[in-house]
């Protein structure tokens, strides 16, 4: 790198804190970067961001590096990003306020670290002047704080410096020109570069120093910097009123240390027309007496040589008159234009302007977390919706889960004795102690250690066909054994034929003369508040049939969910007869039994963890060993 070269193209950074815009823009800006060096474009070979330093996580980030995705590493540490990035001498820091000031003192000391660009406003100036002693000392340089950082055209850019890429594009900062730039203030650095862009070849390199009391390095540092850089025909400066930065450009000029062409401006100069002193956007940027106001710095600055304007308006054609005596003096042979290729654009902010449209991957109709939409998408309301209903009028409407589960279930609101089946259901098949399957695996689980979720599946697991997972079987079977108008005996004898047992009979406890209560009083509600139970009613007569065989062979409670929901799918008048097919097809009524069962589990797994039960290890004597 040639003296007084803060970047080239193959300058690479580590970026504090994990912010995906202005790294994408970085990203972008390489891609965009050319020497200029012939006519075919040839962007930045590597990345400018080598990794990402994220305070206490690791990994990696997906960026867009042109049109390819690229993995970034993401450091917890300054110490382990350094280690593993060697060569990334730049460091950006997007901290806080809060903790900018240590951070960049950690990368500072940094034997790789050699700039440091501090972007938080407000670091306290007793932090900064530290900063600013340690780099000086050993021989590094500090951008910031309160800046947005620095461009080198056509090779680096600091995080959001010269704004988005149509401005970069607009500005011609995609390849070097002759104009070193450096400016106190972020926001009129954009302002410099479109102005510098129109009336000369460009930038060659932009620095915004900040707009602190007491910035890392000032305006005269890039100054004598830029005197040094071969490619750097003439600079500008934009100062403005507040401090005696630009005091040291006027001595510099005045030792005769600058030798290209300055064209200055200190602004502020409106100052004056306030009756009392005035504070203007930067922290520094208040005039504390005579001196440090814009008009007596222009002045000082025109005295020592440098090209002063009259006003702000006036300051383009000022460095564009001095542009072009470079130019007719041979100082300056202009650049010849290229045009940088097209980034491509991201996904999704064409699909928001409307510019391509996209297949989505994952159809949804139950519920929208988006919130309300109205008619053309407009918003409705925020909160999320269950089937198009709304979270608050669920609450408000003091509905329960059984409405809950009509909605997300079934899609539309069922009346209130539906809902409160459902309820019903959910309460009686909720637990049936430590010795069914279910609870029994959960309960073991459990005591192997395992967490709440593991020994949850694990009960759920067992549901199936000889447990719990019968209803909709028994469903299907009592539905067409009913429709065909076959006998119980018909149904029962055709079933044996086949080798199936009947879905929803049968019981290892209960018995003829220990009726199951559940069975019992999920009856009782359906023949007080359904319009019809005749499934029910035929399922009830396939059990007389089947106790007549055996005592154990009762309508169990997945044979009484399973046929009563028959009925209330067809008494509700709520569904199609190919809607009940449908439902029934599906299998929803298993879910009914699932949902119910995890409340039990989830309290079988917490009881055995209170009880702090050791690992389960089944009895040898209750183990049948043979041959
Ligand atoms: N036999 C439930 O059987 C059980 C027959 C049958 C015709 C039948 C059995 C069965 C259908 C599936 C079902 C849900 C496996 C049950 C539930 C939740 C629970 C559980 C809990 C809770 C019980 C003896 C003789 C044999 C068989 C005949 C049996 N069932 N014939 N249709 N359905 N039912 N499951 O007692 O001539 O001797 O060979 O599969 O609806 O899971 O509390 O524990 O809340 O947690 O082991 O309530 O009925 O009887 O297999 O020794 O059979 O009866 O063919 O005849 P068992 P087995 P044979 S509710």
């Amino acid at each position: 790198m040639a003296t007084g070269q803060l970047f080239s193209r193959t300058t690479q950074a580590l970026f504090y804190n994990y912010k995906q815009l202005p790294i994408q823009r970085m990203l972008d800006f390489d891609f965009l970067c050319d020497e200029n060096s012939n006519f075919v474009f040839v962007g930045r070979e590597t990345p400018s961001v080598a990794g990402i330093i994220n305070p206490g996580a690791e990994g990696f980030q997906k960026l867009f590096f042109g049109q390819e995705e690229i993995a970034i590493p993401v450091h917890s540490t300054i110490e382990a990003a350094c280690a593993a990035h060697p060569t990334a001498d730049v460091f950006i820091n997007f901290a806080s306020f809060r903790s900018a000031a240590a951070s960049s003192l950690a990368a500072l000391k940094q034997p790789t670290i050699r700039v440091v660009a501090i972007i938080a406003e407000g670091v306290p100036e007793a932090d900064t002047k530290q900063l600013i002693a340690f780099a000086r000392s050993n021989n590094k340089v500090v951008i910031g704080p309160a800046t947005v950082g620095g461009i080198q055209a056509g090779a680096f850019k600091i995080g959001d410096t010269a704004g988005t890429i149509d401005n970069i594009i607009q500005c011609k900062l995609y390849r070097p020109g002759s104009v070193g730039f450096v400016s106190k203030s972020g926001g009129m650095s954009n302002e410099l570069y479109n102005s510098i862009a129109r009336v000369t070849d460009g930038i060659y390199e932009g620095i915004a120093i900040g707009g602190d009391v007491f910035p890392g390095s000032t305006l005269s540092d890039h100054i004598l910097r830029f005197n040094n850089i071969p490619q750097v025909k003439m600079m500008v400066v934009l100062g403005e009123l507040g401090g005696r930065d630009e005091y040291s450009l006027v001595e510099a000029l005045k030792q005769g240390k600058v030798t290209k062409p300055v064209v200055a401006w200190v602004s502020g100069t409106c100052a004056r027309l306030f009756k009392s002193e005035v504070q203007f956007g930067h922290a520094g940027a208040k005039s504390g007496g005579e001196l440090e106001s814009a008009q007596a710095k222009n002045q000082a600055l025109r005295d020592a040589g440098a090209i002063v304007p009259t006003s702000y308006e006036a300051l383009e054609a000022a460095i564009k008159e001095t542009f072009d005596k470079l130019v007719e003096g041979g100082k300056i042979t202009p650049v010849k234009e290229i045009t940088p290729p097209q980034i491509p654009e991201d996904l999704n902010s064409a699909i928001k302007a409307g510019k391509v449209r996209a297949p989505t991957h994952i159809i949804s109709t139950i519920s929208d977390d988006r919130g309300m939409l109205g008619t053309f998408d407009a918003l409705i309301c925020e909160e999320p919706c269950y089937a198009g209903v709304p979270m608050s009028s669920i609450v408000e409407k003091g509905l329960g889960v059984g409405d809950v589960i009509s909605l997300l279930w079934f899609k539309r609101s069922l009346p209130r004795y539906c809902t409160q089946f459902i309820e019903i259901c959910i309460m009686l098949c909720a637990d049936h102690g430590p010795c069914v399957s279910g609870a029994h695996n959960t309960i073991v689980t459990a005591r192997a250690g395992k967490d709440l979720v593991s020994s949850l599946v694990s009960g759920l697991l067992t549901i199936g066909p000889r447990f719990g997972g019968a209803i909709d079987d028994a469903a299907r079977y009592f539905k067409d054994a009913y429709e065909r108008g076959l006998t119980p005996y018909e149904f029962v004898e055709g079933m044996k034929k086949k080798g199936i047992r009947v879905p929803g009979i049968g019981h290892r406890i209960k018995r003829g003369d220990n009726r199951d209560k559940r069975v019992e009083l999920l009856q009782h509600f359906a023949r007080t508040h359904f319009p019809s139970v005749k499934y029910m009613e035929y399922a009830v007569q396939v059990e007389t049939y089947t106790l007549s065989k055996a005592n154990n062979l009762v309508l169990n409670v997945d044979g009484a969910i399973g046929s009563l929901f028959l009925d209330l799918l067809a008494g509700s008048g709520m569904f199609t007869k190919q809607e009940i097919d449908e439902i029934v097809g599906i299998g929803y009524l298993n879910g009914l039994f699932v949902l119910a069962r995890s409340i039990g589990l989830i309290g079988h797994t917490f009881d055995q963890k209170r009880l702090k039960q050791p690992l389960y290890r089944h009895p040898w004597e209750d183990v049948l060993y043979t041959k």
